[in-house]
């Protein structure tokens, strides 16, 4: 899917604003048309409506919502084509232009776009969006519907999220309009490797020729070429070779343009920039490389989450937080639990951060308790959920998404699924080889598990090409013993290398509750000192283990979950409060990862080789 872009054949309109919103009572159909004396409230899109409107009732409505307004279409832009998208719309979307179903869309985090051409008119247009928040064992992530019975009241439905993090839901991300010539460019597909060759594959819709060129990240035309293959099914490919290639790594994430120029017959041409890399993932003896260094990865698990706007798209909050994150010293992510916005994506390739793509695939486990907390044991989850077709959609979409995006550099399938349960293998080989097919790149792809799924019992680990598990060791379970801990935490490692000896193994996730402000000179839990003890606990065991390849810290901020007694205003385990100011733990951490650069490289390359190798390569 190509991002909306203004281009010399394209036009893009914001649809973004205040946009008019009210809940739909249970039962309620909109069926195309405003009623009569309906009152609306004023709703800023992008943003998660949740945290907009004070009421209890309000931040935790359970079904459907409406947002509509109005647009203006000129005779100018209808002698295009003219689309409609939405970048994001959770958990479920019902689109309705001037009284007509338009079409819907389920999953809250990957666009959606459809042809309008045809259903709109010069002047003004209606459009309404009948958003679905509720989560079961047919969405990703999951949850449960409970009705709920209490003595003398009207039955409560409650809405309990598989997930730890709050259901912020609405129209979270961007709306646009953008026009097309009348054939078209639909999709394009491109990546570079190391010896400067790069490959293309474009989907376009009507008959036409197409030109290639590519512009170097100076801005100069290195290759031109109207030459292509077509495949049965009409799609276009063709690969070249520019010399002297820049490789896109952390340091220097030089950035090419591939421009496709794809004229009809009425010679009108649509012309659309794609960036990409050139640069090379591998797996060899349990390490990762970038363009053949090995690669250390340093960073967080993340959440699209702030003060207000909820899980609502913010470019401050963006930029921000990849600042602080190289404040710290970090190289890397992953995009808990969830694909992120676009933009975010295009600013981890422009600033040379490395990340793990997740799906939105969370709370795979009939075990969750009621307060969305992995509290219980896995009961035939995998003969419950009835996820998988979603699944398998969510995934060609995620990739369809971001496969040209240089800093993706692994796919997570799944966070924390019941892994041990029998049937995880059966589920998940499908889905694992159906996103190598899909990437044109063959980048390494990862399923997250968590303690419950020992070296043992961890039916999905000879599916992963690195190994990124999720451990709490000295919070959830040895809490305040942090030497136990780490004994316990080194002992797990060990024998998963032994079963995956040549796999890499990282930390996907570890941290401590932790309030800012709390302090106890003898580092008791909840304390910004257990936290930063915590951390360093932790990197012993990580610095003395050859095979561990990265260290992902839970979380990057505090955030926003479902409420529940194991939870303190939201989930505190940000080495960041909400509003991004740092605990010591970030001192921590930034002097643990700069002191790495440093003694690994003296001109201050934070990318790559940032732990000490050398030893680690004596082991193997
Ligand atoms: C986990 C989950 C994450 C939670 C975290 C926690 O294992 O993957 O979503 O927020 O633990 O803090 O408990």
């Amino acid at each position: 899917m190509i991002y909306p872009k203004i281009t010399k054949s394209r036009m893009v309109f914001d649809l973004n604003g205040i946009w008019d919103f009210r809940f739909l009572e249970e039962g309620e159909e909109y069926g195309g048309k405003n009623q009569e004396g309906e009152e609306f409230l004023p709703m800023p899109v992008p943003s998660s409506y949740n945290d907009i409107y004070p009421g209890r009732d309000f931040a935790d409505h359970v079904g459907n919502m409406l947002y509509t307004r109005t647009f203006t279409v000129t005779g100018e832009m209808l002698k295009n084509r003219l689309f409609l998208r939405f970048a994001s719309v959770t958990h479920y979307a019902e689109v309705w232009l001037n009284g007509s179903l338009l079409g819907e869309h389920k999953g809250g985090f990957l666009p959606f776009a459809f042809e309008i051409t045809k259903a709109v008119h010069p002047g003004e247009n209606d459009l309404a969006v009948v958003v679905n928040n509720i989560v079961d064992y047919t969405t990703l992530p999951t949850g449960s519907i409970v009705r709920r019975k209490f003595p003398g009241l009207e039955d409560e439905v409650q809405n309990f999220p598989h997930f730890d993090f709050y259901n912020y839901s609405g129209i979270m991300r961007p709306v646009c309009l953008y026009t097309t010539p009348s054939a078209y460019l639909e999709d394009i597909s491109v990546y570079g490797k190391m010896d400067g060759s790069f490959y293309w594959k474009i989907k376009e819709r009507g008959e036409g020729s197409l030109q290639i060129r590519i512009k170097n990240p100076q801005g100069q035309e290195v290759y031109t070429s109207e030459k292509f293959r077509t495949d049965a099914s009409g799609v276009l490919s063709g690969e070249g070779r520019v010399e002297n290639v820049q490789l896109w790594d952390c340091k220097h994430p030089w950035l090419y343009q591939l421009e496709a120029v794809f004229a009809g017959e009425d010679r009108n041409a649509d012309v659309c920039q794609e960036s990409f890399g050139f640069r090379e993932v591998h797996i060899r003896s349990c390490r990762l490389y970038l363009n053949g260094e090995p690669v250390y990865l340093k960073g967080f698990g993340k959440h699209e989450d702030s003060p207000v706007r909820g899980r609502g798209f913010d470019l401050v909050y963006a930029v921000k937080d990849i600042a602080l994150l190289k404040w710290t010293g970090a190289n890397s992510f992953r995009t808990s639990h969830y694909p992120y916005a676009e933009e975010m994506l295009q600013l981890c390739d422009r600033e040379g951060i490395l990340l793990i793509d997740e799906a939105p695939a969370v709370g795979l486990h009939t075990g969750f308790s009621a307060t969305g907390m992995l509290g219980g044991t896995p009961k035939n989850t995998w003969e419950t959920l009835k996820t998988a077709e979603h699944h398998r959609e969510v995934l060609k979409d995620m990739v369809e998404r971001d496969k040209n995006h240089p800093s993706v550099i692994a796919w997570s399938v799944a966070n924390e699924p019941a892994s041990e349960e029998e049937g995880a293998r059966e589920y998940f080989s499908p889905l694992v080889d159906l996103v190598k097919e899909l990437d044109p790149q063959k980048r390494p792809v990862t399923i997250v598990t968590y303690e419950g799924s020992s070296p043992e019992s961890c039916k999905v680990a000879e599916l992963c090409d690195i190994l990124v598990l999720n451990r709490y060791r000295g919070w959830y379970d040895t809490e305040g013993n942090l030497k136990g801990a780490a004994a316990l935490l080194r002992d797990e490692l060990e024998r998963f290398h032994l079963r995956c000896p040549d796999k890499p193994i990282m930390l996907g996730e570890y941290g401590a509750d932790t309030i800012a402000g709390f302090h106890d000179v003898n580092a008791r839990l909840f304390s910004e000192e257990y936290q930063a003890e915590f951390i360093k606990a932790y990197g012993e065991v990580f610095d003395a283990l050859p095979y561990i390849t990265g260290e992902h810290i839970w979380n990057f901020a505090d955030f926003a979950t479902a409420e529940n007694i194991r939870r303190v205003d939201g989930n505190k385990k940000g080495v960041f409060t909400r509003d991004r100011k740092p605990k010591l733990a970030a001192h921590v951490l930034r002097e643990r990862w700069k002191g790495q650069e440093k003694g690994q490289n003296d001109d201050g390359d934070c990318s790559i080789g940032c732990r000490n190798f050398k030893h680690a390569g004596d082991s193997l």
